[in-house]
């Protein structure tokens, strides 16, 4: 009989866990209103659209969203996200957005500094525009972004310059780069 109290014990210790896990939905339904008033001021603002609307079924479900990782998982230019829920599968948000603006994907490969490049710092320059992005080996909790920098060109076929500058203190030109590719740059 023991057995069996200490079985109900853990059961209703279960249920227990089970039942506190409810107010955590409630919790993020209040987030959610809380969210939606401050879109609606931003919105009203005109700082921001929200297109959650017309973002696919994927995004209509309330879940409590845990880590996000970034990345363009099948190498068409368009950034990609995978995000993981609470008792719940991942899920693979694949960007179906706009077509037709030109990008490049610079993927280096470090050999003096660390072999990913991670604490390089490119800038890329195209148009009438300079971008600059750090490579970063972490991201969002219990994620790791794409380690590839992603630029987006806009209507520039061409990148006038891209600039690397290693964790090493080596400093990489290119100029005169097509877009819409990916580029391995090596230290
Ligand atoms: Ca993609």
């Amino acid at each position: 009989m023991i057995w069996a109290r200490s079985a109900a014990s853990r059961w209703a210790s279960r249920r227990s866990w089970r039942r506190e896990r409810k107010p955590n939905t409630a919790s993020t339904a209040t987030g959610s209103a809380r969210l939606a008033n401050a879109q609606s001021d931003l919105d009203t603002a005109s700082k921001l659209l929200n297109a959650g609307g017309q973002a696919g079924p994927a995004l209509q479900a309330a879940k409590s969203y845990r880590g996000a990782a970034f990345a363009d998982f099948n190498n068409d230019g368009q950034m990609d996200v995978a995000v993981a829920a609470l008792d719940d599968y991942p899920s693979l948000l694949m960007n179906q957005g706009v077509k037709g603006n030109h990008w490049i994907l610079i993927r280096l490969a470090g050999s003096k500094s660390n072999r990913f490049g991670v604490g390089a710092r490119i800038t890329v320059a195209s148009g009438d525009k300079t971008q600059t992005r750090e490579v970063k080996a972490g991201g969002s909790y219990a994620s790791c972004n794409d380690p590839r920098a992603h630029f987006g060109l806009g209507s520039a076929e061409v990148v006038k310059e891209i600039k690397v500058v290693w964790p090493s203190g080596k400093i990489t030109r290119l100029t005169d780069v097509p877009a819409d590719r990916i580029l391995t740059i090596e230290e």
